[in-house]
């Protein structure tokens, strides 16, 4: 009861369960920070009151944060039950639980799988889509190949460019941030000959540059039908984004590192990047995702997806300047029905919830804890 005012009664958390596995991935991704070749995935399951079981996972980067993130959704389980499955209340209840420690890296990815699982439990319970759930209708979403093209040698990165069209993808994503220009230049290049013209191209420096050298490179590049250039500097230094989007045509696309809605604001309000791209994870789960994209449409800026593919398709799906889905198959070996891509979009899903549910033996199979 809140002023005498009679509150209705939201579901309930029943049962939550938290699993990491470790997937080995059929393209290794060589980035200019990493090279990544198993995905770690925690998987969540939140059971409401009802019976309805709602369904997330993550993508945690490595094991060690895999492993943080799995014993610390352990850790809150028991807590979590019996408090109110709405997502909103979720988040209230989560934040001060993680204010001290700050939400922000494996915290901000504990939040988010909970917050995914229990937009997917609601929407079960109401028998329609997260897209519908959201207001959206179920559509498809025009998506580029972002599995492989990591810091190969140019000839290799041509040949898997073309097998990344298979699905009749419009786009690819390679990675960039070679010892040398020239070595990036290359790439380039040899990519770019071997795609069909109508077919777009993004570049991902995964923030290697300097200043300086962001500028020597991207004006290099500038004249090279690029997309998009995605993170050449730090990600959060946003007034060399601004300088630099001054110097070149190619659009600069920041935003898989954005904390919460309040960077993209910050981003935004400093008119420093042409695209936005969301990380579900990183950005607040679905409920970060929905004021992300209010955000963007604000600013009339085109938003993309990171990452998991499966429910960024929904979200973008709800989202009014949805522009690419970032397609990865990390998570298909462990899926019941996998994202299906065809004809270069992705095909929406016609059930209930995200459609994220596992294939039990699989993730039997790809067990860490
Ligand atoms: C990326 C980096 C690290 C892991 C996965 C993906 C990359 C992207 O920045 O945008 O796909
Ligand atoms: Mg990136």
């Amino acid at each position: 009861m809140h002023w005498g005012v009679h509150v209705p009664d939201t579901p309930r958390i029943h049962h939550v369960q938290g699993r990491l596995v470790r997937v080995p991935m059929t393209r290794p991704l060589g980035t200019s920070a990493a090279v990544v070749t198993h995905a770690f995935l925690l998987l969540v399951d939140l059971q409401i009151d009802g019976g309805s079981v709602g369904h997330g996972y993550i993508f945690c980067y490595g094991e060690a944060p895999g492993r943080a993130a799995a014993e610390w959704l352990r850790r809150l389980a028991p807590e979590l039950q019996g408090q109110s499955a709405a997502p909103k209340n979720l988040a209230e209840w989560l934040a001060p639980r993680m204010r001290l420690v700050g939400h922000r890296g494996v915290a901000s990815m504990v939040t988010a799988a909970l917050d995914i699982a229990a937009w997917d439990a609601h929407s079960h319970a109401c028998g329609v889509s997260l897209a519908q759930m959201l207001g959206a209708s179920p559509a498809p979403i025009r998506a580029y190949n972002s599995n492989g093209l990591g810091l190969v040698d140019a000839k290799i990165a041509a040949i898997e460019a073309e097998v990344l069209l298979e699905g009749g993808f419009g786009g690819v994503k390679m990675r960039l941030g070679r010892p040398t220009l020239e070595q990036d230049l290359e790439a380039v290049r040899a990519v770019r000959r071997i795609l069909p013209s109508q077919c777009h191209l993004m570049a991902d420096f995964n923030q290697a540059l300097s200043p300086a050298e962001a500028s020597r490179r991207c004006c290099a590049l500038d004249d090279e039908g690029l997309a998009w250039i995605e993170e050449p500097v730090r990600h959060d230094d946003y007034a060399t984004y601004a300088l630099l989007r001054t110097k070149i045509r190619t659009p600069l696309q920041i935003g898989e590192n954005f904390q919460g809605p309040s960077a993209m604001a910050q981003a935004l309000a400093l008119r420093c990047c042409d695209y936005v791209m969301v990380d579900v994870e990183r950005i607040g789960g679905v409920t970060g995702w929905i004021d992300a994209s209010g955000l963007a449409a604000a600013h009339d800026v085109e938003l993309s997806s990171h990452l998991m593919p499966e429910v960024s398709a929904q979200l973008l799906a709800a989202s009014p300047t949805r522009h690419w889905l970032e397609y990865v198959d990390w998570a298909t070996p462990i899926l019941k029905r996998p994202l299906e891509i065809r004809d270069g979009y992705s095909v929406p899903h016609e059930g209930h919830g995200t459609g994220v549910e596992w294939n039990e033996d699989a993730v039997r199979a790809f067990l860490v804890e």
